[in-house]
């Protein structure tokens, strides 16, 4: 679009001329993804720079926060309308006067792909530019594989495209991927630039000139690092085919092999399950309609309670969001170690380069310690962490409704405990709530933050809003016991139990999962997290369990002959001394002892019923907690699953596997298995038979 007409919709490209320089200014909020419109609008901007003979120059920019972040992922999945945008890249090969891209915010995917196919690139010092369509299942379709190892080698190309990862203006820089960094003002250095480049021995370089040597043990390094990396990722691969075709073909020829590639992945349903966490993670930081209006509190100041590694660990992701914080303990000793925890934290990564002595000095000198509950009167915000002994938690929600002020939010980090019976310890259940953070929680992105009954609207809000100002992917769900990852995760580990009765070792179990797509077996992470933590956990919930849950005894077993985990050198799996697992026939006996016991006559497992009965029904348990209301939708279920306990990303999340998996499957699956393990476990709840029956999923109509 050409001229500014106000009484129609804005123009998605603005031309503009700065004396002998045009500007194609996009102006497509919020991320100048290449639309439709921003499509028509390049070629129609170019087209009128090509037919202005005072036009010696084209400078690419963008309004807004950045440069263009890729195609339009909205567009995927839809038949796409052209031009396409091939079409503008050729029209920027054949371009007969200099093109510069001037780059700020973030150039990504497609946004990098056209500015590699500019003749010139100038960044702003903070731009970012980087290829990363593999972390939605796909690759650089518009000659990111064949123009980026051009201009900045093999090695660093195939890194960025593979791994998806960004790299900063300096380093773009030094490695060729830009020309220049802009000193002052974007415009004026692009256009400065521009000028400068006609001077230059060859204006209209042109990245497919060059050609890229093969390098067969790159590639060869690149395959084994990425099948290890990103196990189970299609995407990665076919990256690394792309790149060594730049090595093979002429441009042309691997540019078109290159589209062809991209386009059969983006129909995968690999792809299709990465768009969809991509864009689940964006859905569930929005705030429910019906809390529309709430504003957050204001929170500037924190306090936790409990000293020990939970407690700590969120010390810490307070203190690096930049709150002040008070941690609360019983003994002196207790937070001196708590503080030397920290500081231990801390001093590697100054060790590791990812935080200096500065940085340190002052999130340490931000963290005070007391023994006082006086000392809580000023937080805003106030997450205890203590014991999960509901007594205790008691104990302290009394003390703190004492001494917190007027409209302070206290939260709890409970991961199983009744949020709701903490609230009404109170006087004030609508400032209470839960945020449960995940172990290490310093690491672990995820965060759940737990709605009471009684929770205020905008004590919600500000839950989300510090969730984000610590960097965190934050959920919010209702209560309900574990809430939405450890109550389906109960699930999983109730039948993973009970296979190990019916005759699957656990090493079984654990292969069919890893084989699935999780980093580690449920066998192997619970032998690091300690079985006694594990069978601590079992105990709280004894009342629970079902007569045969109670009978399955075999974490109890192992527990009394001292087999605790990696820790004692036996758990589930024997250990060397370097920690490193391996079967143990003493755990095969115990088991068929256990089975002969309870008569069970052992069978053989395969893949899929481990798979399954795993899956399903965790599947079977998030359909339930859609129909309590403790979730809203099935996108929070993802997120939990995909972001806190290792379910691959490239399976879309529990509930987005199950819809392509579909659900009249699963749910025949359940009822075969309510037959044979219990309908008290298995009977598919009425969601899913509901949406089965009309041919419906989670997230679709049918
Ligand atoms: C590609 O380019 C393939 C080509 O090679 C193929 C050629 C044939 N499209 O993340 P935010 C929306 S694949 C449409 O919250 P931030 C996003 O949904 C693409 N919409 O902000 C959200 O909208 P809403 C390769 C997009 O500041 C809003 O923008 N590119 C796109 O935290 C704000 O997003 C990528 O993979 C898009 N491409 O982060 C980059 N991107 O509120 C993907 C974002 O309605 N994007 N939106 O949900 C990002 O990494 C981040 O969005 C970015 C901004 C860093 C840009």
């Amino acid at each position: 679009m050409m001229t500014d007409n106000s009484s129609v919709a804005r123009p998605a490209v603005v031309y503009e001329k700065r004396g002998d320089v045009a500007l194609a200014i996009i102006d497509h909020p919020p991320v100048n993804a290449l639309s439709l419109a921003v499509r028509k609008g390049l070629l129609e901007a170019l087209d009128s720079a090509a037919r202005d003979d005072g036009v010696r120059a084209v400078v690419i920019l963008c309004r807004g926060k950045t440069f263009v972040a890729g195609a339009d992922i909205k567009e995927f999945g839809r038949p796409m309308e052209p031009p396409f945008f091939g079409e503008v890249i050729d029209r920027l090969d054949a371009f007969a006067k200099p093109v510069i891209a001037a780059i700020h915010g973030n150039a990504l995917g497609g946004g990098l792909e056209l500015a590699l196919a500019c003749h010139w690139r100038i960044a702003a010092p903070s731009a970012r530019v980087g290829l990363p369509e593999v972390k939605l299942g796909t690759l650089p379709g518009a000659g990111g594989t064949q123009r980026l190892p051009r201009l900045v080698g093999l090695e660093l190309a195939l890194k960025m495209i593979v791994e998806g990862r960004p790299i900063g203006a300096a380093e773009a820089l030094k490695n060729g991927a830009i020309d220049a960094i802009a000193s002052g003002d974007l415009e004026a250095d692009a256009i400065a630039f521009a000028r400068e480049a006609l001077s230059r021995e060859n204006p209209l370089r042109r990245a497919r000139d060059v050609t890229v040597a093969p390098d067969p043990i790159l590639f060869e390094r690149a395959e084994a690092d990425a099948r290890k990396r990103q196990r189970g990722a299609e995407a990665p691969l076919k990256c690394i085919e792309a790149v060594r075709l730049a090595t093979e073909l002429p441009f042309d020829e691997a540019a078109k092999r290159e589209y062809a590639l991209c386009i059969a992945l983006l129909q995968s349903p690999q792809s299709k399950a990465l768009r969809h966490i991509f864009a689940a993670e964006r859905e569930v930081a929005k705030p429910p309609a019906a809390m529309a209006g709430a504003a957050p509190r204001p929170v500037k100041t924190a306090a936790v309670i409990g000293p020990g590694v939970m407690g700590a660990g969120i010390a810490i992701c307070l203190l690096d969001a930049g709150f002040p914080v008070s941690l609360l303990g019983r003994s002196s000793a207790s937070l001196e170690s708590a503080r030397a925890r920290i500081g231990k934290i801390y001093d590697s990564g100054v060790t590791r380069g990812t935080l200096t002595a500065e940085q340190k000095a002052d999130r340490l000198g931000r963290l005070k310690t007391t023994q006082s509950y006086d000392d809580l009167g000023d937080a805003d915000l106030i997450i205890e962490a203590v014991d999960e002994d509901m007594a205790v938690k008691r104990e302290v929600f009394r003390a703190l409704d004492r001494v917190a002020k007027r409209g302070a939010v206290i939260a709890t980090n409970t991961s199983f405990l009744d949020v709701d019976a903490l609230a009404r310890e109170t006087g004030r259940p609508g400032d209470v709530a839960g945020m449960h953070f995940f172990n290490p929680a310093n690491v672990m992105r995820l965060l759940e933050n737990v709605r009471g009954a009684q929770t205020s609207d905008d004590v919600a809000a500000t839950l989300m809003d510090v969730g984000k100002r610590l960097g965190k992917t934050s959920v919010l769900i209702g209560a309900c016991e574990g809430f939405v990852g450890n109550r389906m995760l109960s699930k999983r580990s109730r039948e993973a139990l009970f296979m190990m009765e019916e005759g699957a070792t656990p090493w079984r179990i654990d292969k069919a999962l890893y084989d699935f797509g999780f980093p580690l077996g449920p066998h192997a992470l619970a032998d690091m997290a300690g079985l006694d933590i594990v069978l601590a956990t079992r105990r709280a919930r004894y009342d629970r369990l079902t007569p045969r849950e109670r009978a399955c005894d075999i974490i109890e077993q192992l527990v009394a002959r001292g087999r605790l985990g990696q820790k004692s050198g036996a758990g589930y799996y024997k250990y060397d001394a370097n920690r490193k697992s391996s079967p143990d026939p003493e755990v095969e006996q115990l088991l068929r002892d256990h089975a002969k016991a309870r008569g069970i006559v052992p069978r053989a497992f395969d893949d899929a019923e481990i798979v399954e009965r795993c899956v399903y029904a965790m599947v079977n348990e998030g359909a339930k907690l859609i129909e309590e209301g403790v979730v809203r939708r099935p996108h929070e279920i993802d997120i939990v699953w995909t972001h806190g306990f290792g379910f691959p990303a490239h399976k879309g999340g529990p509930m987005f596997y199950a819809d392509q998996i579909g659900l009249p499957r699963v749910r025949d699956a359940l009822r075969r298995y309510a037959t044979t393990v219990g309908a008290e476990y298995f009977e598919p709840s009425p969601l899913i038979v509901r949406l089965a029956d009309k041919g419906a999923g989670f997230y679709s109509n049918g």
